[in-house]
């Protein structure tokens, strides 16, 4: 039976006396429109905002309110939170792991100095905080088969010092004003209706695509290379569960959370399941060095037995929902 804690967030028993108003940054990115979703069905669809500073998709345009919010500029911000009232913010905006190392400058710019301009405002303000981390915040010297809640963080990718930096300022401003702070820290993720922008755990996602259409994929990993990883439905489910839970039921700020591992090899045979043919050859790259340094094993226990925490999906499972969900598209 689910932890009393989730089961009394999943009932709605939210702290706020009222519906939440709630800000989405970054909100064209891999999670931004499957979580504002969910979070309208439970707060109402003119409560979640999504922002961005590019002009909206169709689908996310008539799914319900967007605006332009820059996170660079705080005075805007500023507004914005009056201007909409808002209690929480979910701040995605963020470079991932290989295109932050393409782009040094603009990751500092958006990892760095957007994260103290989200923090600064929702000490101001009063906001609930939600920031997303990533298995990219451990390095070479954690240890990696299974990665604790709490261990050494030494990242050797400038999104993953970004993320450390969010965690500490964030557990900083929580244990000094008091700051709602709260951050998830999340494997590579898989989903069929939005791309991941630049991560080292894209592969997984492409490969499906691949296997539905020339039967081939190229991997830019080596087939040995078991990275933590997560269905898309699972992580929105533990966003919203998570952003949902009273605040003093929360005993720490940061978790990791997970569902599964695999190495390419391994999906590829789950893939096989429902395309014999498919076929991949393996092209390491800089992205293997990255993967190299990260958890293989993803310990989420902390989680799991402190707020109640569980997965749906495993890996076949994913494979399932992936292989069925994509097929009509190339159909
Ligand atoms: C990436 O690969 O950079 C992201 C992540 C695991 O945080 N998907």
């Amino acid at each position: 039976s689910p932890h009393p804690y989730t089961q009394s967030a999943r009932d709605g028993n939210v702290q706020l006396g009222t519906k939440p108003r709630i800000l989405i940054t970054g909100s064209h990115g891999q999670l931004g429109y499957g979580v504002a979703q969910a979070l309208r069905k439970s707060y109402g669809r003119e409560n979640v905002i999504m922002s961005d500073i590019i002009k909206p998709s169709k689908r996310i345009l008539e799914s319900g309110p967007y605006i332009h919010a820059d996170i660079l500029d705080f005075k805007n911000l500023q507004q914005v939170v009056v201007t909409h009232r808002l209690d929480w913010l979910i701040h995605f905006s963020a470079l991932l792991s290989a295109v932050g190392e393409k782009n040094l400058s603009l990751a500092m710019k958006v990892n760095v100095e957007g994260v103290h301009n989200i923090l600064e405002l929702s000490r101001q303000f009063g906001l609930r905080l939600f920031v997303p981390s990533t298995i990219g915040a451990f390095g070479p010297e954690s240890p990696r088969n299974p990665t604790p809640n709490l261990t050494v963080q030494r990242p050797k990718t400038i999104y993953g010092v970004s993320k450390v930096h969010a965690e500490l300022l964030g557990e900083y401003f929580h244990h000094r004003y008091g700051l709602d702070f709260r951050c998830l820290r999340f494997p590579g993720v898989i989903s069929y209706d939005t791309n991941p922008g630049g991560g080292t755990t894209d592969y997984a996602v492409q490969i499906f695509h691949d296997a539905l259409t020339t039967r081939h994929h190229v991997c830019y990993l080596r087939k040995d290379t078991r990275l933590p990883m997560m269905y898309i439905t699972d992580t929105i489910k533990s966003i919203c569960e998570f952003m949902a839970l009273d605040s003093s039921v929360l005993p720490q700020r940061t978790y990791n959370v997970t569902a599964m591992s695999f190495t390419p090899e391994e999906i590829a045979d789950s893939i096989r399941r429902h395309i014999p043919s498919l076929e991949v050859t393996y092209k390491p790259d800089d992205r293997q060095k990255i993967a190299d340094s990260w958890p293989q094993v993803f310990d989420d226990s902390e989680a799991r037995t402190e707020w109640g925490w569980e997965h749906e999906y495993d890996l076949d499972k994913l494979v399932d929902i992936m292989i069925t969900s994509l097929r009509p598209k190339y159909a």
